[in-house]
């Protein structure tokens, strides 16, 4: 079935983003059923026109297209086994966010129920749905992809990655620790200039265009992962990337060492290897299943 601007959608999940993913949906104009274990969450969507389920069947039974967005694996086969029977026949995207094993499992438990299966993985706040910047990534079911675009669409921009449904969340995950581990960054510079009486607002001044500048530079190194070659001119060396310095001024500010410890630690291992020379891009072969 393809979603035309009348298909009615079913959202399972009224927290922060189930909320925002049903009130675009249904400010779209698409005929909506909402659903939350716990009552009273529904009221703002009801009022917009959402249609509020007495329970999970009635809610999943309201239409051809069920988005879940629960907390994780775990409440996904909590709301939907005991109503695996009237999924059948339906599309399930589910936008929870899930490791790949349990997205490739939770895609296998809909094809063992008649159940077409999308996973999507959301790169965005709650606020920004529907809005510019916002971005969806999908795997599973090209089909239920193509067929529910329209749907799709309202969140951010849809981006389909093929039919492995662990797709979606690996790369969601990864994205993720990129961004998780440059804020962490960022707030290890900020105890450090802390110790010298600096705001983090003042030093998110200077790192915000510092950061903005810099992060380009990582199509650099993924030239060199993806050519297998370290030891291009353009590289700063390993030796030069050493953060010695780095990690005793954290010492010595009495700032824990974590954070930098931990890249120092991915930079070491080359270089006790024998690839002090090379560039700093080596270190993903610190990370690459655990290599040396
Ligand atoms: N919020 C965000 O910025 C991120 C952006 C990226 C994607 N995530 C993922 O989206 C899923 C939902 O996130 P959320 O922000 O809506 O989360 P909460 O506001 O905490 O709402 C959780 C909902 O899940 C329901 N729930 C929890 N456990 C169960 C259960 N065992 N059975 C049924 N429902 C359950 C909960 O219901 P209730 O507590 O109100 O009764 C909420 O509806 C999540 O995977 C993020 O990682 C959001």
């Amino acid at each position: 079935m393809t979603t035309t601007a009348r298909t009615p959608v079913t959202v399972l999940g009224l927290g922060a983003m189930g909320h925002a993913l049903a009130a675009a949906v249904t400010g779209a104009a698409h005929p909506t059923t909402v659903w939350n274990r716990t009552p009273g969450r529904a009221g703002a969507l009801v009022d917009a026109g959402a249609t509020e389920a007495r329970d999970v069947r009635a809610a999943v039974t309201a239409a051809p297209l069920v988005v879940a967005c629960l907390l994780d694996h775990a409440s996904v086969h909590e709301v939907l086994d005991p109503v695996a029977d009237a999924l059948a026949g339906r599309t399930l995207v589910n936008v929870t966010t899930t490791t790949p094993e349990q997205s490739r499992e939770l895609a296998a438990w809909a094809a063992g129920h008649g159940v077409t299966y999308l996973d999507g993985g959301i790169m965005a706040t709650p606020p920004m749905i529907g809005q510019p910047g916002s971005s969806v990534l999908y795997s599973g079911s090209a089909e239920a992809f193509e067929a529910h675009r329209a749907v799709l669409d309202i969140w951010g921009e849809s981006t389909y990655l093929g039919d492995d449904a662990g797709v979606a969340a690996l790369y969601d995950l990864a994205l993720l620790a990129g961004m998780y581990t440059v804020f962490a960054g960022f707030h290890h510079g900020a105890a450090m200039v802390a110790t010298a009486g600096i705001s983090a607002t003042e030093f998110a001044d200077r790192a915000v265009p510092f950061l903005s500048a810099m992060i380009g530079h990582v199509r650099t190194d993924a030239a060199a992962i993806d050519a297998g070659d370290y030891g291009g001119p353009e590289q700063q060396s390993l030796e030069f990337s050493d953060l010695g310095d780095m990690v005793q001024a954290s010492v010595d500010a009495g700032v824990a060492t974590d954070v930098v410890g931990a890249v120092q630690a991915l930079i070491r291992r080359q270089i006790d290897a024998g690839h002090g020379t090379d560039g700093f891009a080596r270190i993903y072969e610190s990370v690459r299943a655990g290599g040396t």
